[in-house]
């Protein structure tokens, strides 16, 4: 009977106060999956201890492309935005991991390419703002609405990582 206590409050303090159930949505771009980087990123993320929970290749919709840019709607590059997210493919993935929104973020590297340091994606394989390659969540919050906005609940996956215990 404490056994069964002791483990089912370690398994809340696990997932849910540490925080290891945080969710962030990531996006290789067209540009990204032409130029065959999927493998690369994907690799990034799973070396980093990141555990992927969805992905797929899709092509997106103007009317998801012009909801999940909203905020951006006023932005003179707006239009070209969306004609060049809707240019092909993208792989549209959510990875899963203790503050994976702001981590990721930071591999993602800065919004243009030429800001990015060495060593994260956007320094590493692109070099103009308009073709940056990647998506990623700025926010826990955004980072919900991206994620309900292109997966459906089916479509992501609950499993136990053998690693996990040598990560967390
Ligand atoms: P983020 O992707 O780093 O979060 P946001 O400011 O949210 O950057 O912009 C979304 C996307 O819009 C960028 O990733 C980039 O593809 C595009 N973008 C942002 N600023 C410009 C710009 O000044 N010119 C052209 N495209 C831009
Ligand atoms: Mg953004």
């Amino acid at each position: 009977m404490i056994c069964l206590f002791l483990t089912i409050i370690s398994y809340i303090f696990q997932s849910g106060w540490t925080g290891v159930n945080e969710r962030t949505f990531i996006a290789v771009k067209p540009d990204g999956v032409q130029r065959k980087l999927v493998g690369e990123i994907v690799r990034r993320f799973e070396k980093k201890g990141f555990k992927l929970v969805g992905l797929k290749l899709v092509r997106a919709s103007e009317d998801i492309l012009r909801e999940h840019y909203w905020d951006l709607r006023t932005k003179p590059f707006y239009n070209r935005l969306i004609s060049y997210m809707s240019s092909g493919p993208v792989v549209a993935m959510v990875w899963q991991g203790l503050e994976v929104v702001k981590t990721a973020r930071k591999m993602l590297g800065e919004t243009n390419p030429a800001e990015s340091l060495p060593g994260t994606i956007r320094g590493d394989f692109c070099v103009e703002v308009g073709k940056n390659v990647i998506h990623g969540s700025d926010s826990v919050e955004s980072a919900q609405r991206e994620i309900s906005l292109w997966f459906g609940p089916k479509e992501l996956h609950r499993w136990k990582s053998s690693s996990s215990q040598w990560i967390y």
